[in-house]
């Protein structure tokens, strides 16, 4: 049986914490990443370690490159698992990193190469060496490594699925109604993110109701189209399907798809609802889709291919953000390194119709508009949101927007003076863009930006709103200054002109020492009040702060040891309707 070993997890915990979440003065005094005009929360955020087991990787030792000892090539690889994949991609193909093959590498040199891993570069390098993250030694070590042909990580097909695939309670014995108390439509679903874990938190008592083991720093939680399922993904392509009828809602079925991931998604065409489930995984690049209600693999399709825009094979295209199609029962899947938005039709899986839309490069998150039938989704290094109509199959425009957008899957509300938007914050810069996306009655304002709006700085992850809602929140969670990055800015949607206020959450919530970046507004069902990840480090007190979104006053601050390193938070409701 084929199973990811984690580097160690331990390691791997530590490294992800470091990765992520630096220290508050580290914040504040926001060190140079070595590339002007990046910095170094961008940097880190990117280029988080790939929980690839460097063991499976196999040495590939290439005679033209200079020599590398056995000892030497199994350490360069765990360096280049944990530092540099994140950006340049496990086959070094290029990511949001330059490639680095070794028809690139071999003509540069090993003093070359050294010189742009030691001191970083203006085009995105880090400076590994003078930062004092490598010795001397380990950067000319790298320096002569990436010469050779990169080692090639396993694949993971069905075979390495099916046996990693447990159903601990099978359909048959599961309740055949809701067997607890809980207001299963105002749970929320919290990533404990470096415990491995997600909380169940009821939303009227805000009391965490469960804790259940998940995969390795769960990424995203999504519903099954009845709210019955809750699908989960970790960082390692661990998918748990926890089932929330039962009496103490816990995993029912358990799948590792691959060896890193960051999608799920459950079918919600009518007459497929809870059937299907689909998950995208980084590495191998491919998807897979699955039975809904055990997670038996079904058909597994690669997404390598051409590129976008040269047409130049990429053997490592990862699979970003996927939504379930309204209009057609169809997966909407976004393909990052290669640009492209594919359609994944599941009605005859023996006869699998894709449609392939070509986008820009490197697609990542998105969501809805309001009516759920485009598809607003992020190129975040093109600085172009891609709109699919997922009704006709195709692109109908490529917006230009800020630096980096970065919706998480955006807000939609009516803006008084264009009618119906769909908004992105951004990561590098300090913008909001608003598009419009009402083709019908505002024709003229449909998919252009109508409204920019000046936000706290740019290192924005996430947007919010909600249709009950007068406000639109905005997280700066990268933000270089901690007094940005520790606080949201919220915008009155009747009164855009008036600019931003800036709101104290984490001194709200009143922890000790630790970085504290506030992330990803959560509204809960009736959309009166927004809930606050204050992400602290793993070893410090971290909290939920819920925030009485009419009076934008301080409402409850959630804490409990069990609260190790919450980030996104998945209101039940809210997750199966895509309502944001
Ligand atoms: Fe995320 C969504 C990928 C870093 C928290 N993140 C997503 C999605 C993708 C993605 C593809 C959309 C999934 C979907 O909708 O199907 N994220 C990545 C990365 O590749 C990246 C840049 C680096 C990495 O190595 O993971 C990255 N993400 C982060 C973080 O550092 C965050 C803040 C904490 C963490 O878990 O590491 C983080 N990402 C989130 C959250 C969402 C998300 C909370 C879901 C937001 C939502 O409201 O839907």
């Amino acid at each position: 049986m084929l199973r990811l070993k984690i580097i160690n997890k331990s390691v791997l915990v530590s490294l992800l914490a470091t990765s992520c979440l630096i220290t508050s003065s580290a914040w504040a005094a926001e060190k140079s990443s070595g590339h002007p005009g990046t910095p170094e929360s961008e940097m880190r955020y990117k280029g988080a370690p790939v929980p690839i087991d460097p063991e499976q990787a196999k040495e590939t030792l290439s005679p033209k490159a200079p020599s590398v000892t056995p000892e030497e090539f199994a350490h360069a690889k765990t360096i280049f698992f944990e530092r540099c994949a994140g950006c340049h991609g496990v086959l070094r193909k290029g990511a949001t990193g330059k490639p680095l093959t070794p028809d690139i590498t071999l003509p540069k040199g090993t003093a070359y190469l050294k010189a742009f891993i030691g001191y970083g570069s203006p085009g995105g390098m880090p400076n590994f060496g003078t930062s004092g993250t490598l010795s001397e030694k380990d950067v000319d070590l790298m320096a002569r490594y990436l010469q050779h042909e990169p080692p090639m990580p396993p694949e993971f097909g069905m075979k390495e699925m099916m046996a990693s695939w447990k159903v601990i309670v099978p359909p048959k014995k599961r309740p055949k109604k809701q067997m607890n108390n809980y207001d299963l439509k105002n749970l929320f679903s919290v990533t404990l993110r470096d415990a491995g874990k997600i909380a169940l938190i009821e939303g009227d008592s805000k009391k965490i109701v469960e804790v259940i083991d998940t995969g390795y720093a769960v990424h995203i939680s999504r519903m099954s189209e009845s709210g019955r399922y809750l699908f989960v993904i970790g960082r390692d392509a661990k998918i748990n399907l926890i089932d929330l009828w039962m009496k103490h809602p816990t995993n029912v079925a358990s799948i590792k798809v691959g060896m890193e991931a960051r999608s799920v998604e459950t079918s919600k065409y009518k007459g497929y609802e809870d059937k299907y489930a689909i998950a995208g995984t980084y590495w191998p690049p491919q998807f897979v889709i699955m039975d809904g209600d055990t997670l038996k693999p079904k058909k597994i399709v690669s997404t390598r291919g051409m590129t976008v825009d040269t047409q130049e094979y990429h053997p490592e295209p990862r699979v970003a953000a996927i939504v379930a199609s309204h209009q057609h029962p169809e997966f909407i899947i976004n393909v990052k390194e290669t640009g492209k938005v594919l359609i994944a039709n599941y009605k005859n899986l023996d006869n699998l119709k894709i449609t392939s839309i070509d986008a820009a490069r490197f697609l990542h998150d998105g969501g809805w508009d309001s009516t759920r039938r485009y598809f607003m989704s992020a190129a975040n290094k093109s600085d172009k949101i891609a709109v699919v109509d997922s009704k006709e199959n195709k692109l109908v425009k490529l917006v230009n927007v800020g630096k980096i957008p970065h919706p998480g899957r955006g807000a939609n509300f009516v803006d008084p003076k264009y009618g119906p938007v769909w908004a992105t914050s951004h990561l590098g810069d300090d913008t909001v863009s608003l598009i419009g996306t009402d083709p019908k009655k505002h024709k003229k304002n449909a998919w252009k930006v109508v409204r920019t709006l000046k936000g706290a700085g740019s290192g924005s992850l996430f947007i919010k709103t909600h249709p009950k809602s007068k406000n639109l929140w905005v997280d700066v969670t990268l933000n270089t200054d901690a007094a940005n990055s520790q606080s949201i800015a919220v915008f009155d949607l009747k009164n855009l002109e008036k600019g931003f206020e800036k709101l104290p959450i984490a001194e709200w919530a009143n922890l000790g020492e630790g970085p504290k970046r506030v992330v990803q507004p959560e509204y809960n069902k009736k959309g009166d009040e927004v809930w606050f990840s204050v992400w602290s480090g793993a070893k410090e007190e971290s909290a939920i702060v819920v925030v009485d979104d009419k009076t934008r006053k301080l409402k409850t601050v959630i804490k409990d040891k069990r609260l190790v390193t919450p980030t996104g938070k998945f209101n039940v409701y809210n997750t199966m309707h895509d309502v944001y």
